[in-house]
Protein backbone atom coordinates (compact mmCIF):
# COMPACT_ATOMS: atom_id res chain seq x y z
CA UNK A 1 0.00 0.00 0.00
CA UNK A 2 2.70 2.46 1.09
CA UNK A 3 4.79 1.57 -1.92
CA UNK A 4 1.80 2.01 -4.26
CA UNK A 5 1.04 5.45 -2.87
CA UNK A 6 4.64 6.63 -3.10
CA UNK A 7 4.90 5.44 -6.72
CA UNK A 8 1.63 7.17 -7.51
CA UNK A 9 2.78 10.41 -5.89
CA UNK A 10 5.88 10.24 -8.08
CA UNK A 11 3.57 9.68 -11.08
CA UNK A 12 1.69 12.75 -9.95
CA UNK A 13 4.78 14.97 -9.91
CA UNK A 14 6.14 13.41 -13.12
CA UNK A 15 2.87 14.25 -14.81
CA UNK A 16 3.04 17.76 -13.38
CA UNK A 17 6.55 18.26 -14.71
CA UNK A 18 5.89 16.75 -18.11
CA UNK A 19 2.70 18.70 -18.78
CA UNK A 20 3.49 21.74 -16.69
CA UNK A 21 0.15 21.09 -15.00
CA UNK A 22 -1.39 18.66 -12.51
CA UNK A 23 -4.33 16.72 -13.80
CA UNK A 24 -3.56 13.07 -12.99
CA UNK A 25 -4.50 11.69 -9.63
CA UNK A 26 -4.29 7.97 -10.51
CA UNK A 27 -3.09 6.87 -7.10
CA UNK A 28 -6.48 7.83 -5.59
CA UNK A 29 -7.87 4.66 -7.14
CA UNK A 30 -5.86 2.61 -4.61
CA UNK A 31 -7.36 4.39 -1.58
CA UNK A 32 -10.50 3.63 0.42
CA UNK A 33 -13.28 6.13 -0.53
CA UNK A 34 -13.11 8.12 2.76
CA UNK A 35 -9.35 8.68 2.46
CA UNK A 36 -9.72 9.33 -1.28
CA UNK A 37 -11.95 12.39 -0.69
CA UNK A 38 -9.55 13.76 1.89
CA UNK A 39 -6.50 13.25 -0.35
CA UNK A 40 -8.38 14.65 -3.32
CA UNK A 41 -9.17 17.87 -1.40
CA UNK A 42 -5.57 18.23 -0.21
CA UNK A 43 -4.29 17.79 -3.77
CA UNK A 44 -6.74 20.34 -5.13
CA UNK A 45 -5.58 22.84 -2.50
CA UNK A 46 -1.95 22.09 -3.32
CA UNK A 47 -2.63 22.55 -7.02
CA UNK A 48 -4.37 25.91 -6.42
CA UNK A 49 -1.48 26.99 -4.20
CA UNK A 50 1.04 26.11 -6.92
CA UNK A 51 -1.05 27.99 -9.53
CA UNK A 52 -1.41 31.03 -7.24
CA UNK A 53 2.34 31.12 -6.72
CA UNK A 54 2.97 30.94 -10.42
CA UNK A 55 4.77 27.58 -10.17
CA UNK A 56 2.45 25.65 -12.48
CA UNK A 57 0.05 26.74 -15.20
CA UNK A 58 -3.71 26.66 -14.99
CA UNK A 59 -5.53 24.64 -17.64
CA UNK A 60 -7.91 26.78 -19.66
CA UNK A 61 -11.62 25.86 -19.97
CA UNK A 62 -11.03 24.13 -23.30
CA UNK A 63 -8.51 21.84 -21.65
CA UNK A 64 -5.50 23.39 -23.36
CA UNK A 65 -2.61 24.36 -21.11
CA UNK A 66 -1.88 28.05 -20.68
CA UNK A 67 1.36 29.43 -19.26
CA UNK A 68 1.95 29.93 -15.54
CA UNK A 69 1.42 33.32 -13.88
CA UNK A 70 5.18 33.65 -13.37
CA UNK A 71 5.74 33.27 -17.13
CA UNK A 72 2.85 35.66 -17.95
CA UNK A 73 4.26 38.23 -15.51
CA UNK A 74 7.77 37.87 -16.92
CA UNK A 75 6.38 38.26 -20.46
CA UNK A 76 4.49 41.41 -19.49
CA UNK A 77 7.60 42.84 -17.73
CA UNK A 78 9.56 42.14 -20.92
CA UNK A 79 6.95 43.96 -23.05
CA UNK A 80 6.99 46.97 -20.68
CA UNK A 81 10.80 47.05 -20.68
CA UNK A 82 10.83 46.86 -24.52
CA UNK A 83 8.41 49.82 -24.75
CA UNK A 84 10.51 51.82 -22.22
CA UNK A 85 13.66 51.05 -24.19
CA UNK A 86 12.00 52.16 -27.44
CA UNK A 87 10.87 55.47 -25.92
CA UNK A 88 14.33 56.04 -24.35
CA UNK A 89 15.90 55.38 -27.77
CA UNK A 90 13.56 57.97 -29.35
CA UNK A 91 14.51 60.49 -26.62
CA UNK A 92 18.20 59.74 -27.19
CA UNK A 93 17.86 60.25 -30.94
CA UNK A 94 16.08 63.58 -30.51
CA UNK A 95 18.57 64.71 -27.83
CA UNK A 96 21.45 63.82 -30.20
CA UNK A 97 19.73 65.66 -33.07
CA UNK A 98 19.21 68.64 -30.79
CA UNK A 99 22.91 68.71 -29.88
CA UNK A 100 24.06 68.53 -33.50
CA UNK A 101 21.45 70.96 -34.87
CA UNK A 102 22.60 74.39 -35.95
CA UNK A 103 20.70 76.93 -33.84
CA UNK A 104 22.85 79.87 -34.94
CA UNK A 105 25.08 82.18 -32.88
CA UNK A 106 24.11 82.16 -29.19
CA UNK A 107 21.38 79.63 -30.06
CA UNK A 108 19.16 82.52 -31.21
CA UNK A 109 17.06 80.23 -33.43
CA UNK A 110 16.33 77.71 -30.69
CA UNK A 111 13.06 79.58 -29.99
CA UNK A 112 11.91 78.63 -33.50
CA UNK A 113 12.08 74.92 -32.72
CA UNK A 114 8.63 73.39 -33.26
CA UNK A 115 7.20 76.57 -34.88
CA UNK A 116 5.50 76.08 -38.28
CA UNK A 117 3.95 78.68 -40.59
CA UNK A 118 2.05 78.15 -43.82
CA UNK A 119 0.88 80.09 -46.88
CA UNK A 120 -1.18 79.28 -49.99
CA UNK A 121 0.41 79.79 -53.38
CA UNK A 122 -1.10 78.52 -56.63
CA UNK A 123 -2.37 74.97 -56.31
CA UNK A 124 -0.44 74.30 -53.08
CA UNK A 125 -0.12 75.42 -49.47
CA UNK A 126 3.53 75.65 -48.45
CA UNK A 127 4.56 75.01 -44.86
CA UNK A 128 7.86 75.76 -43.21
CA UNK A 129 8.64 74.18 -39.84
CA UNK A 130 11.70 76.22 -38.96
CA UNK A 131 14.33 73.78 -37.79
CA UNK A 132 12.57 70.69 -39.10
CA UNK A 133 11.24 70.52 -42.69
CA UNK A 134 9.38 72.25 -45.52
CA UNK A 135 6.24 70.74 -47.05
CA UNK A 136 4.13 71.24 -50.17
CA UNK A 137 0.45 70.36 -49.66
CA UNK A 138 -1.91 70.12 -52.66
CA UNK A 139 -5.00 72.25 -51.93
CA UNK A 140 -7.26 69.78 -53.76
CA UNK A 141 -6.12 67.03 -51.40
CA UNK A 142 -3.67 64.20 -51.89
CA UNK A 143 -0.27 63.38 -50.44
CA UNK A 144 2.08 65.99 -49.02
CA UNK A 145 5.51 66.44 -50.60
CA UNK A 146 8.58 66.85 -48.43
CA UNK A 147 10.58 69.78 -49.82
CA UNK A 148 13.62 69.11 -47.63
CA UNK A 149 14.80 68.46 -44.09
CA UNK A 150 16.62 71.18 -42.16
CA UNK A 151 20.38 70.85 -42.54
CA UNK A 152 22.06 74.15 -41.69
CA UNK A 153 22.00 77.90 -41.29
CA UNK A 154 23.72 80.11 -43.87
CA UNK A 155 24.34 83.80 -44.46
CA UNK A 156 23.35 84.89 -47.96
CA UNK A 157 23.34 88.20 -49.78
CA UNK A 158 20.03 89.37 -51.27
CA UNK A 159 19.19 92.36 -53.40
CA UNK A 160 15.44 92.94 -53.56
CA UNK A 161 13.39 96.10 -53.45
CA UNK A 162 11.58 96.22 -50.11
CA UNK A 163 7.77 96.38 -50.55
CA UNK A 164 5.90 99.28 -48.94
CA UNK A 165 4.52 97.05 -46.16
CA UNK A 166 8.07 95.98 -45.30
CA UNK A 167 7.23 92.30 -45.89
CA UNK A 168 10.23 91.31 -47.93
CA UNK A 169 13.86 90.36 -47.49
CA UNK A 170 15.16 93.69 -48.93
CA UNK A 171 18.84 93.93 -49.72
CA UNK A 172 21.92 93.01 -47.74
CA UNK A 173 23.17 90.00 -45.81
CA UNK A 174 20.42 87.73 -44.42
CA UNK A 175 20.17 84.49 -42.48
CA UNK A 176 18.88 81.57 -44.53
CA UNK A 177 17.79 78.10 -43.43
CA UNK A 178 18.79 75.28 -45.81
CA UNK A 179 16.50 72.26 -46.20
CA UNK A 180 17.80 69.34 -48.28
CA UNK A 181 17.14 65.73 -49.28
CA UNK A 182 13.40 66.13 -49.67
CA UNK A 183 11.22 63.89 -51.83
CA UNK A 184 12.97 62.89 -55.04
CA UNK A 185 11.87 64.90 -58.07
CA UNK A 186 10.98 62.93 -61.20
CA UNK A 187 13.81 63.47 -63.68
CA UNK A 188 15.39 65.93 -61.29
CA UNK A 189 17.15 66.36 -57.92
CA UNK A 190 15.83 65.64 -54.43
CA UNK A 191 13.72 68.60 -53.43
CA UNK A 192 15.46 71.34 -51.46
CA UNK A 193 14.42 74.72 -50.04
CA UNK A 194 16.19 77.89 -49.02
CA UNK A 195 14.19 79.87 -46.47
CA UNK A 196 15.43 83.46 -46.32
CA UNK A 197 14.64 85.21 -43.06
CA UNK A 198 13.91 88.86 -42.42
CA UNK A 199 12.71 90.72 -39.34
CA UNK A 200 8.97 90.71 -38.68
CA UNK A 201 6.72 91.08 -35.64
CA UNK A 202 5.32 87.60 -36.17
CA UNK A 203 6.56 84.53 -38.01
CA UNK A 204 4.88 84.43 -41.43
CA UNK A 205 5.57 83.22 -44.97
CA UNK A 206 5.72 86.12 -47.43
CA UNK A 207 6.67 84.59 -50.76
CA UNK A 208 7.28 81.18 -52.34
CA UNK A 209 9.11 80.52 -55.61
CA UNK A 210 10.20 77.38 -57.43
CA UNK A 211 13.43 78.80 -58.84
CA UNK A 212 14.29 75.63 -60.73
CA UNK A 213 12.42 72.35 -60.91
CA UNK A 214 12.12 71.15 -57.29
CA UNK A 215 14.44 73.88 -55.95
CA UNK A 216 12.32 76.18 -53.80
CA UNK A 217 12.92 79.57 -52.20
CA UNK A 218 10.74 80.98 -49.46
CA UNK A 219 10.87 84.45 -47.95
CA UNK A 220 9.79 84.38 -44.33
CA UNK A 221 9.45 87.01 -41.65
CA UNK A 222 10.31 86.19 -38.03
CA UNK A 223 11.15 88.11 -34.84
CA UNK A 224 14.10 85.72 -34.34
CA UNK A 225 16.27 87.80 -36.73
CA UNK A 226 15.26 91.28 -35.53
CA UNK A 227 18.13 93.46 -34.36
CA UNK A 228 17.49 95.91 -31.51
CA UNK A 229 15.82 99.11 -32.83
CA UNK A 230 15.13 97.42 -36.18
CA UNK A 231 12.06 98.66 -38.07
CA UNK A 232 9.90 95.53 -38.25
CA UNK A 233 7.40 94.52 -40.89
CA UNK A 234 3.94 94.90 -39.38
CA UNK A 235 2.11 91.68 -38.58
CA UNK A 236 -0.81 90.62 -40.76
CA UNK A 237 -3.17 91.06 -37.80
CA UNK A 238 -2.13 94.70 -37.39
CA UNK A 239 -2.60 95.38 -41.13
CA UNK A 240 -6.23 94.40 -40.88
CA UNK A 241 -6.98 96.98 -38.16
C1 LIG B 1 5.02 68.43 -58.25
C2 LIG B 1 5.42 69.61 -57.41
C3 LIG B 1 6.14 70.63 -58.22
C4 LIG B 1 7.30 70.00 -58.96
C5 LIG B 1 6.83 68.79 -59.73
C6 LIG B 1 8.02 68.06 -60.35
O1 LIG B 1 4.07 68.78 -59.18
O2 LIG B 1 6.22 69.15 -56.38
O3 LIG B 1 6.59 71.69 -57.41
O4 LIG B 1 7.90 70.91 -59.86
O5 LIG B 1 6.15 67.88 -58.88
O6 LIG B 1 7.63 66.95 -61.08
Amino acid sequence: MTRQISVSILDFFDAAQANNTITVYQFEAYLPPSVRTWVDQKLRHLRLLLIDNGIIAESSAGGSVSESKAVTNARSRLETAKKDLESQRTDLTSANEDLTKDFGPDDVFRALQGVCVERDSGEYAYEVCFLDKTTQKPKKGGGHTNMGKYTRLEKIVVDDALPADGKGVGSGERWALRYENGQHCWNGPSRSTTVILACSEESEVWKIMEEEKCVYRMEVGTPAVCEPNHKVAASAAKDEL
